[in-house]
């Protein structure tokens, strides 16, 4: 029986960081789909933040562990693995603080930007949720598109700068989270400036099957949306 049990929904970008993550790592773990269960009795009893990526361990005091970035440092830190999470504090609070810039600044405006494309729910918090006519909605949404760009830089100028990787000649668990995520502009025909291009072929170039088998999950997703759309 493998050590993980990962539950997971395989169109997401936050599902793709996990899943990204423990094949690059090599370990050994079971992935469980848990499509349109999450907000079942049996799965709330596990994790009442009915979120995926949740890994699932005796190991932990409460049983399951849920959000992306925590998962990967998790388990970075119980294997060891000093390439994709390197040890020294200084490597480590750019990763860290790429990952919490992500996932504070940059995914919500993102998700505002992309989930109604996605069908997806909004985030709690944000207009979609709300009861706001559409064209305010719609309005929010334009706004986020808007606002991405100067976030997305910050990855460029700041975290990567004359790197190749935000964990320099190779991925860290940053990486994957960032390069996931670009993923789902794809649904809103984001412009994606060339250097981002070039990033997330690098980081399919450097992770081969571990990145291409969870990409072709939401790509596909995306590309059924899109066909619905049409
Ligand atoms: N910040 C979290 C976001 C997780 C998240 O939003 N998961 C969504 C899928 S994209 C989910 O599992 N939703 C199911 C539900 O709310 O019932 C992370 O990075 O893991």
């Amino acid at each position: 029986m493998p050590d993980i049990k990962l539950n997971v929904i395989k169109p997401s970008v936050n599902n793709m960081a996990a899943r990204v993550f423990v094949r690059a790592a090599g370990l050994d773990f079971a992935e469980n789909d848990v499509f349109g269960q999450t907000r079942s009795p049996e799965y709330l009893a596990i994790c009442p933040a009915h979120l995926t990526p949740m890994i699932e361990t005796a190991e932990l005091p409460n049983g399951a562990l849920w959000e992306s970035c925590a998962i990967m440092q998790y388990l970075s830190n119980k294997h060891g693995l000093e390439g994709l999470y390197p040890s020294s504090p200084e490597k480590r609070a750019m990763i860290d603080s790429a990952m919490f810039y992500l996932i504070g600044t940059f995914y919500p405006y993102l998700a505002r930007a992309t989930y109604p494309a996605l069908n997806f729910p909004q985030y709690p918090g944000e207009v979609g949720h709300s009861d706001a006519d559409p064209d305010t909605k719609e309005k929010a949404r334009k706004a986020a598109v808007e606002a991405l760009a100067e976030p997305l830089d910050v990855f460029r100028t700041f975290y990567i700068k004359d790197k190749r990787f935000i964990g320099g000649d190779k991925p860290s668990i940053a990486d994957i989270r960032f390069a996931a995520t670009l993923e789902f502009l794809a649904v809103i025909d984001y412009p994606l400036p060339a250097w981002a291009k070039d990033y997330v072929a690098a980081m399919e170039d450097a992770l081969g099957q571990a990145y291409a088998e969870p990409a072709a999950d939401v790509r596909g997703y995306i590309g059924y949306v899109r066909s619905q759309a049409s």
